[in-house]
């Protein structure tokens, strides 16, 4: 079987390479190592010392004498040569990772909003239009996020991407499947239910088969595979743009930086591990959709928590200092987030939870590489709007 992960130098795209390529899969990455200029223009480094790609695959052939190959190659800008390499290396399946993904980074100044979406939205209208003119039969699985449902869905349990809905017709009432109404909470958040209406229309239109997976947040930062060298190991992202929420909490009790729970803490969001992210993806690819079916789409999320509640368990865990500072996000104070993840549960998924992980991350990583953490760059400084901005220059 064959597979081309787009985004492969990332987070999450690398330790999926590295599994897939562990389970005997022939792996190509694409990316454009954009991710690693933007932490250039931010001016900070993964608290983890990732390696070149070079490095990163000559470890891999090392370790487990696979081959992984890799082309440097910008998705959404350069159409022809994405053809050409799906023709050439006819995958089976696309992972599709290989957008601008931080929330706080899309919000940052109208330069950052007008990039996210330019690049994600590109990316995915290019990528469905090259599988397209290659004539071949490709599944296609996107990274998609659980953000695309919003955040305010009043205890519904939300379902795997699509909505039961009944409609008034001339006949009476009827019952539909419609696509989840989407509610993005930010500009990236806005890419991801774009993407969703373009899979929609590739997939009734062109009979694509594809796979959308509303991801929660992932923390963690190894899997199997990523542990076995020092040179494979994945990114840790920690700084007030890319670090989302657990790993940054993980980090600040490592180094002694109260934690920052933004204004209450009563968000509420889903997590994973990325050791399950890449075993979801794994059976995301061994489970397509048929040829002529919708969308699939599932919620690839094992735990819902509370920011507060999630703090709480570190700073009894660690004892870590809670601070709650101005939030910058324009977002609901408190929700509930109640889940259906039944589809990777019946696929066999057996979730890492985050009382079995957390203390492994803080003392395995988190404190292991604390003498490479910028501590000026862990506050979020990205205001959502002009009101969310003064309240953090009120509060500094
Ligand atoms: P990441 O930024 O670490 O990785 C994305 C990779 O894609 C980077 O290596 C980057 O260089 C590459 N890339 C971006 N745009 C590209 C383009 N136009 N052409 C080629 N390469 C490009 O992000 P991640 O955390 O690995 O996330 C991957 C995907 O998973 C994203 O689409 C994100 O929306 C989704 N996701 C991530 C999380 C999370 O918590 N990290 C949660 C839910 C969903
Ligand atoms: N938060 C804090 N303190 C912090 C950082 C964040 O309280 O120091 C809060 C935020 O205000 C927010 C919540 O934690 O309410 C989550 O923030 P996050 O940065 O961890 O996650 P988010 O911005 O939603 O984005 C991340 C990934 C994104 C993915 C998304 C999945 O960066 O790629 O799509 O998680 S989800 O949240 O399910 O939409």
């Amino acid at each position: 079987m064959r597979v081309l992960v787009l985004g492969g130098d990332g987070f999450c795209g690398w330790p999926t390479a590295l599994h897939l390529s562990a389970e005997g899969w022939d792996v190509t990455i694409v990316d454009n190592l954009s991710r690693r200029n933007i932490d250039n223009e931010l001016e900070v480094l993964s608290l983890t010392p990732i390696r070149t790609m070079g490095e990163r695959i000559k470890a891999w052939k090392d370790v487990s004498g696979r081959d992984i190959g890799f082309v440097n190659m910008t998705v959404g800008k350069e159409f022809d040569r994405l053809v050409a390499l799906i023709r050439d290396f006819a995958p089976d399946s696309v992972v599709h990772f290989a957008e601008q993904r931080a929330a706080p980074y899309s919000m940052k100044s109208a330069r950052h909003k007008l990039y996210t979406v330019d690049n994600n939205i590109n990316a995915t209208n290019h990528l469905l239009a090259a599988i397209v003119e290659s004539g071949l039969d490709v599944h296609l699985a996107h990274l998609g996020t659980m953000g695309v449902y919003g955040y305010g869905t009043a205890g519904l349990r939300i379902p795997e991407g699509y909505l039961k809905v009944t409609v008034d017709t001339d006949n009476g009432p009827a019952e539909q499947e419609i696509l989840f109404p989407p509610n993005p909470g930010s500009i990236y958040h806005m890419t991801k239910t774009q993407d969703a209406l373009l899979f929609q229309f590739y997939a009734r239109n062109d009979n694509l088969r594809i796979t959308d997976l509303h991801q929660g947040i992932v923390w963690g930062t190894q899997t199997e595979q990523t542990k076995q060298d020092e040179r494979l190991i994945n990114r840790f992202d920690y700084d007030g743009d890319y670090g989302t929420v657990l790993n940054r909490f993980l980090m600040q009790a490592a180094v002694g930086y109260p934690l920052t729970v933004h204004g209450s803490g009563g968000q509420t969001r889903a997590f994973i591990h990325i050791q399950d992210t890449v075993r979801c993806v794994e059976l995301a690819l061994k489970n397509p959709p048929k040829r002529g079916e919708r969308v699939k789409i599932l919620n690839q999320m094992t735990e819902s928590r509370r920011v507060r509640d999630l703090a709480a368990m570190i700073a009894d865990k660690t004892g870590a200092e809670i601070h709650n500072v101005a939030n910058p996000r324009q977002e609901a104070d408190e929700n509930d987030l109640v889940v259906a993840n039944d589809q990777f549960r019946d696929l066999g998924l057996k979730p890492i939870t985050l009382a079995q992980g957390l203390m492994d991350e803080v003392t395995d990583i988190a404190r292991h590489y604390a003498d490479r953490a910028d501590l000026g760059r862990v506050p979020c400084v990205s205001a959502w709007n002009q009101r969310r901005a003064e309240a953090l220059e009120n509060e500094a």
